[in-house]
């Protein structure tokens, strides 16, 4: 084995270094051949925890991800297991086998080293940056809404057999470091308060002291960080927002499961949706027209039309888990009941990720993890305007004592924040 450090905690890469380890690993050097030696090596990642490595020959590609045990974002000073690297492996393959038009290939995991190489996603981009400038992605809602049913059903109870089910449950619950930093940075700091928190000051200050001093707030966000750490509906991307994925007006890849663990299906769904409408609130001051901003909203709307529908199609067709009887299907006395069970399950989806939504836009304005749409705005009383409007909306959705039980009613009331 050879000792891998690709970049040191000052951020200095070591391509040299990368090339040596791949040239040690027959199963990755065999990728790139003899060509190895004049491979083109440069450090692409723009994440807050790791390194990503593009290597390139005339004749072959890959991205290789290097974890150190540090994140990135501390430049060396707050420690972070590079077992991540493992947990976000192993979701890969899953997801992969379930959803694999959507999932990049794992070529190899090496733990020792904390590197983890994968196809080499071209000429994607990340849809963070694309939705910045703009950028239409017509099947994008398709993609991803394939990718959420297929992945979300297929972990679940309603397609695992209970044996294989808590396996899964008890590998994931081990990936305490990166949940750890979920259950701090998205539901506590950013409500409770925390010295990591910044936000455009003075211009939010008051919005801030209202979310923060809400007691309604306050406790739907307790309710919905129990119902994280507690359920274990299906196995979780983890963070799913618009820059952990890949796409071109055609293609879409998930990409970054480091935070994979078991939770409420509508964590997944909630943190996309959270994330669009931070592009939502934003475009106006990216130069984006009303005609691209309500394109946003369609897509919103569409990804759960999508989802609801392809999760009810595995549910008729690939229930093979412990949970609901196939004689149910069959019970006179049943009749309409089953449509009725599978119609509350999904309500309780929407409302749970129309909760997380809401939780995702205030933690990514206030808390310490901000989006890079809002912060390239460097006119801060532009930035703080569109700022306060995303806020308001956050905080009415928290408030709201109705529960959400169509997506047109988060839509609309996107639409209405920017007008109010
Ligand atoms: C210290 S890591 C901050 C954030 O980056 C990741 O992408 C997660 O969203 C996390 O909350
Ligand atoms: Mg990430």
């Amino acid at each position: 084995m050879t000792q891998f450090s690709p970049q040191d905690s000052n951020g200095v890469s070591n391509s040299d270094a990368l090339r040596s380890h791949i040239a040690a690993q027959p199963d990755l050097s065999a990728h790139f051949g003899p060509d190895l030696d004049v491979a083109e090596i440069s450090e692409i990642g723009d994440g807050n925890l790791n390194f990503i490595f593009h290597v390139r020959t005339p004749k072959a590609q890959m991205a290789i991800k290097h974890a150190p045990s540090w994140s990135r974002i501390s430049r060396g000073t707050r420690a972070l297991t590079p077992d991540r690297l493992g947990f976000e492996a192993r979701a890969l393959r899953l997801f992969r086998e379930l959803a694999p038009q959507h999932v990049p290939v794992v070529y190899a995991y090496d733990a020792e080293a904390s590197i983890l190489a994968m196809e080499f996603i071209t000429p994607h981009e990340i849809l963070r940056k694309g939705l910045m400038t703009g950028r239409e992605y017509p099947d994008f809602s398709d993609h991803i809404s394939t990718y959420l049913a297929n992945c979300l059903f297929n972990t679940s109870d309603f397609a695992l057999k209970p044996s294989a089910k808590r396996q899964l449950v008890a590998e994931f619950s081990r990936n305490v470091e990166l949940c750890e930093i979920t259950e701090r940075l998205v539901f506590t700091d950013a409500f409770v308060g925390s010295d990591d928190n910044r936000w455009t000051r003075p211009q939010l200050d008051a919005a801030v002291g209202r979310i923060q001093s809400d007691p309604i707030v306050r406790m739907r966000v307790e309710r919905l960080k129990l119902d994280f750490l507690t359920r274990t509906d299906a196995l979780l991307h983890g963070d799913l927002h618009t820059g952990s994925i890949m796409a071109t007006s055609d293609e879409t890849f998930v990409i970054d499961p480091e935070f994979a663990v078991f939770g409420p299906m509508g964590f997944d769904i909630g943190m996309m949706i959270g994330n669009l409408l931070l592009g939502f609130f934003i475009l106006p001051a990216h130069g984006g027209t009303d005609a691209q901003r309500e394109n946003i909203l369609t897509t919103i709307e569409t990804l759960w039309e999508g989802f609801s529908l392809k999760f009810a199609a595995h549910w008729q067709q690939n229930r093979s888990g412990g949970a609901f009887a196939s004689a149910n299907f069959s019970a006179p006395a049943l009749a309409g009941a089953t449509d009725a069970f599978l119609n509350g399950y999904l309500a309780r989806v929407l409302d749970h990720a129309a909760g997380y939504a809401a939780v995702e836009v205030v933690r990514r304005l206030i808390g310490r993890a901000h989006v890079p749409e809002f912060d390239a705005i460097e006119d801060e009383d532009l930035r703080a305007q569109h700022e306060a409007q995303a806020l308001q909306f956050a905080h009415d959705l928290l408030r709201s004592e109705e529960k959400i039980n169509a997506i047109g009613q988060i839509t609309a009331q996107a639409r209405a924040a920017c007008t109010a």
